[in-house]
């Protein structure tokens, strides 16, 4: 195993065997070698600069039925909200002030947004929050039309995150039955043409194999994917996977470590979203280094795979996670090195300000 992270680090192509090898990986000390290796890989990347992005779950109304999500059309336990316009501008406003780098707009797939004049509503929104924050916006609408994403492209947006969760088709249909896998691909592709910065991402502990995160690090790098990530698997009340066991942080913390070495110089978020404030250092010591869903506390905004954990806390803020970058020997970047990463990456820097 030492001899893969070697090579690694040398910039050597792992193969699907070494990728295995890495996956199989047992027991603190060889973890060990494996998060000291990634966080080399970051270091020689972004150095010790961490960048934090805010997140406003916008609405939470979705057309979609996946099996494993809080949100899906027909869990009647969910409860339903939708923020206009002001109240996004808003909650943007106080997440620029608290100094966090991007703002996340995320939403369900909702018709009143997607549908009929939604679009062109959405799409004010991103020019509003851009406007008023001056920060880079991503959005996280689902699978929208081609004309859709090249308006909100137009308005402002420059990251389109959206997660396929596994590359496995069969695998897919269990766990997003009510959309198409290659409508969910496609989307990435024309969204990266259309010049946005893209994320991808995978779901940990929904029964996936080896093999299939194999596959799906193949996939990240077939789409040149900018921001990559992986979330464990947490059951929600009200869903057919309600009794499933969550997902086990060590194989999130696995993968993040190999996602680092096999894109160093990709973004690759630890998410609040999963295991809270408490869960930060772990992943940031695994070789993350962007920290996401930062969500201010007060404007009844909900989390993802997590609804509330934290919010009303203010454990999901810049101040509360400030001590733990400081404990891992890192250091929130200015917003001019986030601008700097993200023109580099879209091979247009401007140079430093
Ligand atoms: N509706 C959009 C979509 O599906 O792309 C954006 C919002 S969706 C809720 C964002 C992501 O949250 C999903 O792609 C999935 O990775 C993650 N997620 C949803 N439910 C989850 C759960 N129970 N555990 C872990 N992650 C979850
Ligand atoms: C997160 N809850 O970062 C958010 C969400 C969508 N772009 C991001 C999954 O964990
Ligand atoms: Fe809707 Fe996204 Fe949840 Fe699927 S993952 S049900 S598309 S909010």
């Amino acid at each position: 195993m030492i001899s893969i992270l070697e090579r690694a680090e040398g910039g050597d192509h792992l193969s699907k065997g070494d990728l295995l090898s890495l996956l199989s990986t047992a027991g603190v000390e060889e973890s060990e070698a494996l998060f000291a290796a990634a966080r080399r890989a970051r270091a020689r990347t972004t150095g010790n600069r961490v960048f934090l992005y805010g997140f406003v779950y916008l609405s939470t109304h979705c057309r979609q039925d996946c099996h494993f999500c809080f949100y899906r059309r027909s869990n009647t336990r969910s409860p339903r909200y939708r923020k206009t316009t002001d109240q996004v501008v808003e909650v943007a406003r106080t997440l620029a002030d608290s100094n966090v780098h991007l703002i996340d707009l995320t939403m369900g797939e909702d018709p009143a947004y997607l549908d009929g004049d939604g679009p062109g509503e959405l799409a004010n929104l991103v020019a509003s929050v851009r406007a008023v924050t001056g920060l880079p916006v991503m959005i996280s609408p689902g699978v929208v039309d081609e004309e859709v994403l090249s308006a909100l492209k137009k308005s402002g947006a420059e990251w389109y995150a959206c997660y396929q969760e596994t590359h496995n088709r069969s695998l897919f249909r269990e766990i997003r039955p009510s959309q198409p896998f290659d409508a969910r691909m496609e989307g990435k592709r024309a969204a990266r043409e259309l010049g946005f910065l893209t994320e991808e991402g995978i779901l940990s502990g929904v029964g996936e194999t080896s093999q299939d995160v194999v596959e799906s690090l193949a996939a990240m790098k077939e789409l040149a994917s900018d921001q990559v990530r992986v979330m464990s698997f947490i059951p929600q009340t009200g869903t057919p996977f309600a009794r499933r066991p969550p997902g086990k942080i060590e194989d999130e913390l696995k993968v993040i470590a190999i996602l680092r070495l096999v894109f160093p110089d990709r973004l690759i978020p630890a998410s609040l979203d999963v295991s809270g404030l408490e869960g930060l250092k772990a992943r940031l010591r695994a070789g993350a280094n962007v920290v996401t869903s930062l969500v201010p506390p007060g404007e009844g905004l909900a989390g993802v795979a997590q609804s509330r954990l934290d919010i009303e806390e203010s454990r999901r803020t810049v101040e509360s996670v400030g001590p733990v970058l400081r404990a891992c020997g890192l250091q929130a970047a200015t917003r001019g090195e986030y601008r700097r990463w993200m023109d580099e990456r879209m091979g247009q820097s401007v140079g430093a300000p």
